[in-house]
């Protein structure tokens, strides 16, 4: 595996030079955030990106994400348009020696939770999610915490009612459309995709989601066999739905999983739960048995320490510090190495 830590460009706090000091940190995961969804990345952009990863030592073999224009998931006449720059941008990534791209299929929200500011007892500060929050939403005129200032209320009504007419067939045969349209693209770079699951892996706000379970992605390979379909296995997400066995996931899919998000769940009850340190024994997700399972059926991917709290008085992005995460990173590298020592 190769270890890696998701940098948000040159907006981003944490400086390429903290990230590299981590210690086994191979490369960074990051985009180019200034273009339009849907848009052809300026190569130059590209390039700069990677100059700056080549000046700090570090790799810059994975993009997280180029985002998936709307119009594609709704099946709309200009997809193949958007579907055409899509391809012209892993072309691109190409040149740069990107290899693994990650992406979604989520309608309108990638993500989701109830609090971002969640106070542990020890005063450390994460990521939660609690099914009474949710359920006091008002969902004709959400406001949703890390999203408020993404869409205006009417964008989104306007987004939300689009999707009325979207099956979870339809959503799937959009998505299966969009990888046919970009294979040849793949076929050509050696570039794999790897399509992050939903999170939570449920639909939320009647918006259909199609990637969250285990015969998701049977359905997935089986429409799309071509070796560069694959999965950004994200355990903060899959792990949300307690029906999932995650291990067995990840024993299942270990040669289609390109990319691995390692984060930790801690269940307060049925439904809600807070993001916690990595560890195993820090909540309920089972990193370890999840590890063994990858490396056990010949993973040989990147991974990323995924949301991390903020401890020691940082005040970093929700999920995204430097000091959880690198302590995520650190604990991951211990447990790979056994794991891969002792296989
Ligand atoms: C949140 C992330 C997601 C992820 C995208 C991938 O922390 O896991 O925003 O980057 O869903 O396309």
């Amino acid at each position: 595996m190769k270890m890696t830590f998701r940098w948000y460009g040159e907006k981003d706090s944490i400086p390429l030079e903290y990230i590299k000091q981590i210690q086994n940190m191979s490369g960074v995961v990051t985009a180019v955030y200034d273009t339009p969804v849907g848009e052809v990345w300026e190569l130059d952009k590209i390039k700069r990106l990677k100059e700056l990863c080549d000046k700090a030592g570090l790799e810059m073999e994975v993009i997280e994400s180029v985002p998936v224009h709307e119009d594609i998931k709704l099946g709309k006449p200009s997809r193949d348009r958007l579907i055409a720059n899509y391809a012209e941008n892993i072309r691109n990534l190409g040149k740069v020696g990107v290899k693994c791209i990650c992406y979604n299929f989520m309608p309108v929200f990638d993500w989701f939770r109830t609090n971002l500011h969640y106070v542990q007892p020890d005063g450390s500060v994460c990521l939660s999610y609690s099914e009474a929050d949710f359920n006091k939403l008002d969902k004709h005129n959400l406001r949703l915490p890390g999203w408020d200032e993404s869409y205006t209320s009417e964008e989104l009504n306007g987004l939300l009612a689009e999707y009325k007419s979207v099956t979870h067939e339809k959503l799937f045969e959009n998505l299966v459309y969009f990888l046919n349209g970009i294979m040849p693209a793949c076929d050509e770079t050696g570039i794999n995709m790897a399509i992050h699951p939903d999170d939570p892996p449920w639909d939320i706000f009647d918006l259909p989601r199609i990637v969250g379970k285990e015969e998701d992605y049977d359905r997935l390979f089986k429409a799309v066999p071509n070796k560069h379909n694959g999965i950004t296995f994200c355990t903060g997400s899959l792990g949300a739905g307690r029906f999932n066995d995650l291990p067995k996931m990840a024993a299942k899919y270990a040669n289609r999983i390109y990319f691995a998000h390692l984060r930790q769940l801690k269940f307060t009850n049925e439904t809600d739960f807070y993001e916690n340190g990595h560890q195993t024994s820090c909540g309920n997700v089972d990193i370890y048995e999840i590890a063994k399972a990858l490396v056990k059926g010949g993973f040989d991917g990147y991974i990323r320490p995924d949301h991390g709290r903020n401890i020691w008085g940082e005040d970093g992005k929700p999920g995204y510090g430097l000091y959880d995460r690198a302590l995520g990173a650190a604990y991951l590298n211990g447990l790979f190495e056994a794991v891969e020592k002792n296989k």
